[in-house]
């Protein structure tokens, strides 16, 4: 096997025997085949929709959520890949049928000498039957995968144009599940579904191998305007869930949310999924049971529609998603994952962690549910009364809370202040410290720059980055009613700072790049691959990202990045230096 897709990959070079995220050598295969299968859906998708004929939106639907499940640490379960594949190639049957039905003859095109598809046919013309996907063999899927590898791929093609391709891969496996959580809530663009497909086709057009060929075009490639289009594509797919979530469940609202334990019953839930906690939510009201939000769900409780509706859900348990495996261990009910991060299940809790959605772990309860289905908790929920929940709580005036609902609404509804306290000299540089968390150490250099910024700059966060420094106490902006430190929300929140940017940039008669801020990323993941392509096309300049560089980045390909945006990594060895360079605008 071979992956490399995320900040924690092994060495930092690629996982070759077993995942750093417990992914199986099997599992990665069949993620592979899948990869091979939705670029084949994508490459006949985006030829039909070129060709003005209709595209189900069930092939969208399915094109990203089966692209969600290859995210790292979503679903681990070789059964549900068959499904996704199977279900890949039936769609792919159905846009035939439908090109077929307008009388376009054509098809799309498979050219040949695309050194990566050499051991199976081109994508598109890669067509197992229904029958024959039906009957295969696990096994005999992994075997096929085999031939459809990044494993494999890596052996023929270039490094560097491989980077840039895997890099709009992983941009479009962010998107596709800022898609997918924008779809559960009703949220869905067109030019979102179509860009999915036309990313996929890309990565099986000769267009993609023009690095190969004119290695000196490489600052205006095809498959660089690729990696800005897919940033452009993120830019809406963040809008879209943002529009999702605020129309659903108001702007949020700034909240203090306990984080001390309350006696009773007691269910957790993690993930991102806004729509599965109100479900959650409406499914235990009454029933003396409080729901506990994990890891990238406390921003949650700064929506109205939850906060204001639901008493019992109670505050938020736990920190970031790479210490689940203990925590979980010790919570007193049953867990209910909706979206990534899961880790690998302990004995102790196997029966009483549920998974939903994409995400899958094999052995342990999974709740059925598409988009737009309201799902049946109710057998977490009889786990949560079988449990004894919570026996234990601090007095009244030992309850420790922590502030959330930062977002754009939140910030903007003061940017009269913000503007006054810039003006006043009161406040002088904004920092976002955010992102992914994950299990290194060096992780620890984004609690020091987080404490280490002055008390006259303001610190905002988001994603899971924030519990390193989540429950300090940074005091208030001076002249302000403000804390110095915001939490704007999830990952995909960083859509709320990008518009908090662009309207201060507005008010002060710059661009973002002119604003006094600097950004300091914590990545893990796909969706914070997008989060950074959105950024880097929105031409967002000096960020820095960390702890690590990308695995899938060469040095020349890093190189062409550094020299158009001035994208930096972090020196976690130096965080004051950092400090100092950001203070001055660097
Ligand atoms: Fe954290 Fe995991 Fe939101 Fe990521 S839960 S690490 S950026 O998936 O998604 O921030
Ligand atoms: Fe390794 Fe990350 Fe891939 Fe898991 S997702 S196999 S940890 S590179």
């Amino acid at each position: 096997m071979f992956c490399y897709q995320c900040e924690q990959t092994a060495r930092g070079t690629g996982c070759t025997t077993v995942g750093v995220c417990g992914k199986t050598p099997e599992t990665t295969y069949l993620q592979d085949l899948l990869t091979y299968s939705c670029k084949g859906l994508g490459c006949w998708a985006h030829f039909a929709a070129q060709q003005g004929v209709e595209v189900p939106t069930q092939v969208y639907s399915l094109l990203h959520a089966a692209t969600f499940a290859t995210l790292t640490n979503v679903n681990f379960d070789d059964a549900r890949f068959k499904e996704y594949i199977v279900e890949c190639h039936a769609l792919r049957e159905k846009v035939e049928a439908a090109l077929k039905a307008a009388g376009v003859t054509a098809t799309p095109p498979t050219p040949a000498g695309l050194p990566w598809f050499d051991l199976l046919p081109h994508p598109a013309a890669f067509k197992p039957s229904q029958a024959h996907l039906h009957n295969a063999s696990i096994e005999h899927l992994v075997e096929t995968g085999k031939k459809a590898s990044l494993e494999h791929r890596r052996h023929v093609v270039d490094p560097t144009l491989l980077g840039l391709h895997e890099m709009i891969c992983y941009g479009l496996r962010g998107l596709g599940a800022y898609a997918h959580h924008a779809e559960v809530l009703g949220e869905r663009d067109a030019s979102v579904d179509r860009f999915m497909a036309e990313g996929y086709a890309f990565l099986c057009s000769e267009d993609s191998l023009d690095l190969g060929k004119a290695r000196q075009g490489l600052r205006s490639s095809a498959t660089l305007a690729m990696v800005d289009a897919t940033g452009a594509a993120g830019l809406t797919g963040m809008t879209i869930l943002d529009r999702g979530h605020t129309t659903k469940f108001g702007h949020p609202e700034p909240t203090a949310v306990r984080i001390s334990p309350k006696v009773g019953k007691a269910i957790l839930i993690s993930g991102h999924d806004l729509q599965d906690t109100y479900d959650l939510l409406v499914q235990t009201e009454g029933k003396g049971i409080n729901v506990w939000t994990h890891g990238e769900l406390l921003p949650a409780h700064g929506y109205p529609v939850l906060k204001k509706r639901f008493p019992h859900l109670a505050g938020n348990y736990g920190g970031a998603w790479y210490a689940q495996q203990k925590e979980f261990a010790e919570f007193p009910g049953p867990i209910l994952m909706t979206t990534n991060c899961i880790s690998e299940p302990k004995k102790s809790y196997h029966d009483r962690i549920w998974t939903t959605g994409e995400v899958g772990w094999p052995g342990v309860g999974h709740i059925e549910g598409k988009p737009g289905q309201t799902k049946d908790y109710s057998a977490v929920i009889n786990k949560a009364l079988e449990m004894p929940g919570f026996a234990w709580e601090p007095k009244e005036e030992e309850v420790k809370t922590v502030m959330t609902g930062f977002a754009r609404n939140a910030v903007l509804g003061v940017a009269g202040e913000v503007v006054k306290a810039v003006q006043e000299g009161h406040l002088k540089h904004i920092f976002l410290v955010g992102g992914c968390d994950g299990h290194e150490p060096d992780r620890k250099y984004f609690t020091q720059v987080a404490d280490g910024t002055p008390d006259d700059t303001l610190l905002l966060t988001l994603g899971c980055g924030k519990f390193r420094f989540y429950d300090h106490d940074y005091g208030m902006l001076p002249g302000t009613s403000l804390p110095r430190m915001l939490d704007m929300g999830q990952c995909n929140d960083a859509y709320s700072a990008i518009v908090v940017a662009s309207k201060l940039a507005e008010v002060f008669g710059t661009d973002v790049n002119g604003l006094p801020l600097s950004l300091d990323l914590s990545w893990l993941e796909q969706k914070a691959v997008i989060i950074l392509l959105t950024l880097l096309h929105l031409n967002v300049k000096n960020i820095r990202i960390g702890p690590k560089a990308p695995a899938f980045l060469t040095p020349e390909s890093l190189a062409v990045i550094v020299d158009k945006w001035n994208l930096q990594v972090t020196d976690v060895k130096h965080p004051e230096a950092d400090l100092a360079a950001m203070l001055q605008g660097h």
